[in-house]
């Protein structure tokens, strides 16, 4: 059956994450474009994802989930992403702040800031892994941005400051997003923003940008893993930019395992 053994030591199973994440349509594309007929993705979310790659890893078993950087798990594991000649997972990518229509009148320094949000990777990767080492989220954001006190200052500046006004942000819970959206969330609050989080699916996130029933979000990856909402909504939000730029999504291994392109998989 091919998959150079691997298919048979892992059930021919992908582990992947919540059925409506980009990286699923993306894992579903790389099947069809590798011809890895065998192969299954199996659905779930992003915490079973990493409590099964742990497992598996303690064991030294094999294992290939549906993965992303920035990702605490490449600072606790020894990984490696399969090499994607095809681009079924597309190219290094950018996230983007998207806001509802009319929030710059009706609170033009939350915009202000949402506008001049901007990171590295690096950053966000930090606010990670102290949430994964079990800091609560609010706390991690809290630290980060007590320790980046330069690069906060040019989010806010020229920002006129809230008078309690609500702002209401919407996120799905993937590692990367529970970090940027609590540190945006905390320096909003800091600004005079009374902040309200909602967790929701991504379908809905964008679907609430849009009909302009929540304030916004900081957590479009574009332009391929989240292409297919971005289209449908495009003319109804409004889309800030860039707040993060050099994500990659793939399929990742431990580095133990004898694999290092998708192809291998065939
Ligand atoms: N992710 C993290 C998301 C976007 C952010 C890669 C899991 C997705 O696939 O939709």
């Amino acid at each position: 059956k091919g998959g150079n053994g691997i298919g048979a030591q892992t059930d021919y199973q992908i582990i992947g994450i919540e059925p409506g994440a980009g990286i699923m349509a993306q894992a579903d594309r790389a099947l069809k474009d590798y011809q890895l007929d065998n192969w299954q993705l199996q659905e779930g979310s992003s915490a079973a994802m990493t409590a099964e790659l742990k497992k598996a890893y303690n064991q030294k078993k094999p294992i290939i989930v549906t993965g992303w950087a920035p990702h605490w798990m490449f600072s606790t594991y020894e990984l490696k992403f399969l090499k994607d000649p095809k681009k079924s997972f597309g190219a290094v990518e950018d996230i983007h702040t998207i806001v509802r229509k009319g929030l710059k009148q009706d609170a033009p320094g939350a915009y202000t800031i949402l506008d001049q949000f901007s990171w590295k990777p690096g950053d966000m990767e930090k606010v990670m892994v102290d949430i994964k080492d079990g800091r609560d989220p609010a706390e991690a954001a809290k630290k980060w941005i007590n320790a980046n006190g330069d690069k906060v200052g040019n989010w806010t500046k020229g920002a006129k400051a809230g008078n309690g006004e609500t702002i209401n942000l919407v996120y799905v819970a993937w590692d990367t997003e529970i970090a940027s959206t609590n540190v945006i969330a905390k320096v909003l609050e800091q600004n005079g923003f009374n902040v309200k989080l909602s967790q929701v699916e991504v379908g809905p996130m964008f679907a609430g940008v849009a009909n302009g029933s929540v304030d916004g979000m900081v957590a479009a990856w574009l332009p391929s893993t989240h292409r297919e909402y971005y289209k449908q909504y495009k003319n109804d939000f409004i889309d800030l930019g860039t707040n993060l730029h050099g994500t990659k999504n793939g399929l990742v291994v431990p580095k133990y395992m004898d694999i290092n392109s998708i192809e291998d998989l065939k």
